[in-house]
């Protein structure tokens, strides 16, 4: 496994300079995040992010995410163009020599949760998913402010995105995906890129807009749909481990085995009786899934891909991006690179 954390850019107050110090720090995880969706990255752009995160002794070999546009996930007559400049990026990013990219296809939203400052018991705050919470948020107030969703569009365009994913079921979003698949795994072959499509989080419909990257039956039909290495999973324990309907580490040692996982994203969940949950933190012993059997399933198959330890709560003090400071994320690496020594030396 190559380790490696997720940078938000020069105005992440995380610094390359304090991931580095993180023991046995391989890749940096970080995107072109002033490009609007749908364009493509110029090279320029592309040349200083690697020189930066190299300068810095670390590789540039993970982009996360390229995002899709909604025309390509709704299936609209302007993907075509979309499509080209996805393809365009691709090639771009591998020349660069980038070697995974990370993407979803979650229609509007990307992962979603009720709060983002929920002070557990010992005084840290995590990011919490409470159903009650859920069933009073509008999307369409145009005033929700999720983690990792543009927050750019105005109530009047989400309006129109809803009234257009009123035509797009799961099945038609299916069809979109696979037309989206056939026309960039090719090229990312070629770029030698493993995409991988990061599960909706939660995994399951909400706000009523169709998920399909949710459960095992579902990651198989992905899979199948183009049958090569190069279309991948990120298989994000968070988010598929959220409905006790998966089974994480079960999963992980499949899809392992398959050689079909190009990234790894590792957190822990505290699932909760009402299917609310809270992220906790890393360690097995705080949450619902075991990390331990999670990293044992890696090790048993030989894992060489990317893995990031995932969000982490806000601790000591530390304010910042929700989900992606410095010190949580921070000690789950390190747990996740003891774990990982451990079973190495029980060979
Ligand atoms: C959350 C992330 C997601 C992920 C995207 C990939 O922390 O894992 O926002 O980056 O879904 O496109």
């Amino acid at each position: 496994m190559k380790l490696s954390f997720r940078w938000y850019g020069a105005d992440d107050p995380v610094t390359l300079e304090k991931i580095r110090q993180i023991p046995t720090m391989h890749s940096i995880v970080t995107a072109i995040y002033d490009v609007p969706v749908g364009e493509v990255w110029p090279e320029e752009k592309i040349a200083a992010l690697k020189k930066a995160v190299e300068d810095a002794g670390l590789h540039f070999e993970v982009i996360e995410s390229v995002p899709v546009h909604e025309d390509i996930k709704l299936g609209r007559p302007a993907r075509g163009r979309y499509i080209e400049a996805y393809c365009e990026n691709i090639r771009r990013l591998g020349r660069a020599g980038v070697k995974c990219i990370c993407y979803n296809f979650m229609p509007v939203f990307d992962w979603t949760r009720t709060q983002l400052d929920r002070q557990l018991p010992d005084g840290s705050k995590a990011l919490v998913y409470y159903v009650e919470q859920l069933k009073k948020m509008d999307p369409l107030t145009g005033e929700l402010s999720l983690p990792g969703w543009d927050s750019s569009y105005k109530k009047e365009d989400l309006q129109k995105l809803f009234d257009a994913y009123k035509e797009v079921d799961e099945e038609k979003l299916w069809e979109n995906l696979s037309y989206f698949l056939k026309a960039v795994i090719p090229v990312a072959e070629e770029a030698g890129i493993r995409m991988a499509i990061h599960p909706d989080d939660p995994p399951y419909p909400i706000f009523g807009l169709p998920r399909v990257i949710t459960c095992e039956e579902n990651l198989d039909r992905f899979l199948k749909i183009v049958d090569s290495p190069a279309n991948s999973l990120t298989l994000c324990t968070g988010s598929l481990g959220c409905a006790k309907f998966n089974n994480i580490p079960a999963l992980v040692d499949k899809y392992a085995a398959m050689d079909r996982i190009g990234f790894m994203h590792v957190r822990n969940v505290l699932l909760l009786e009402d299917g609310s949950f809270e992220e906790s933190a890393h360690y097995s012993g705080c949450g619902s899934l075991d990390i331990f059997a999670i990293m044992q399933a890696l090790h048993r198959r030989h894992f060489k891909g990317y893995l990031r330890p995932d969000h982490g709560r806000m601790i000591w003090g530390e304010q910042g991006r929700p989900g992606y400071g410095l010190y949580d994320r921070a000690l789950g690496a390190s747990y996740i690179t003891g774990l990982w020594e451990a079973l190495s030396r029980m060979e």
